[in-house]
């Protein structure tokens, strides 16, 4: 398996993934001043020219979401997903899709001083806030004492943000990534 990667890039969340399904993996470094991402090969993997991209045998895959999705039922053991069928599966999805329809797109218009119209399909990110300390609850993950891949998809968001700088989050979600950065897999940009 390859993962097209560079330290600086979100490629760093499907690392983690990677990390915390102990997967064997080889790192594609990809430059970006080189433009090595808009090449006709890197093309072929991922049309959209960003990355990350993971190569599987004759899988390919591009976005987050997706490459987490696929290799949390790669590897069910272990145990980033509910089982299909599991009553948690459906928020487990929706968790997993809202990362980077809704919540990632709020917080980039939040730390770039956009205004965020709601026909963009995303809400403000006070409101995304909200809804990630309801799904969140007491925690300490989404899913209570169970570490899923919706916590590598949520949790990087929160991690780098922290990175952007600025004041502190809202205390629960500092206290969930606090908790999140303590995990030995966890994710490490710029490295
Ligand atoms: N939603 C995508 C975002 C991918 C993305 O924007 N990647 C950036 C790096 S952080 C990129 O490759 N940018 C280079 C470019 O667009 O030229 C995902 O989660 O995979």
């Amino acid at each position: 398996m390859k993962l097209y990667y560079n330290p600086q890039s979100r490629a760093a969340i499907a690392k983690w993934m990677l990390d915390e399904c102990r997967a064997e993996y080889e790192l594609v470094h990809i430059d970006f001043e080189k433009r090595e991402h808009k090449t006709p090969e890197f093309l072929e993997i991922n049309p959209a020219g960003k990355l990350p991209a993971l190569v599987d045998g004759e899988t390919r895959m591009f976005e987050n979401s997706a490459i987490c999705l696929y290799l949390a039922e790669k590897y069910p053991q272990a145990r980033l997903a509910p089982a299909v069928g599991a009553p948690e599966r459906g928020r487990y999805l929706s968790l997993m899709v809202y990362a980077t329809t809704q919540l990632e797109p709020a917080m980039g218009d939040a730390l770039l001083k956009l205004e965020t119209p709601p026909a963009r399909g995303w809400t403000d990110f006070e409101t995304a806030k909200d809804v990630v300390e309801k799904e969140l609850g007491e925690g300490p993950w989404l899913f209570g004492e169970w570490f899923t891949a919706a916590d590598v998809m949520i949790g990087s968001m929160f991690i780098w943000k922290r990175l952007w700088g600025g004041p502190p989050d809202r205390p629960r979600i500092e206290a969930y990534v606090d908790r999140l950065k303590q995990r030995p897999a966890g994710m490490k940009m710029g490295m």
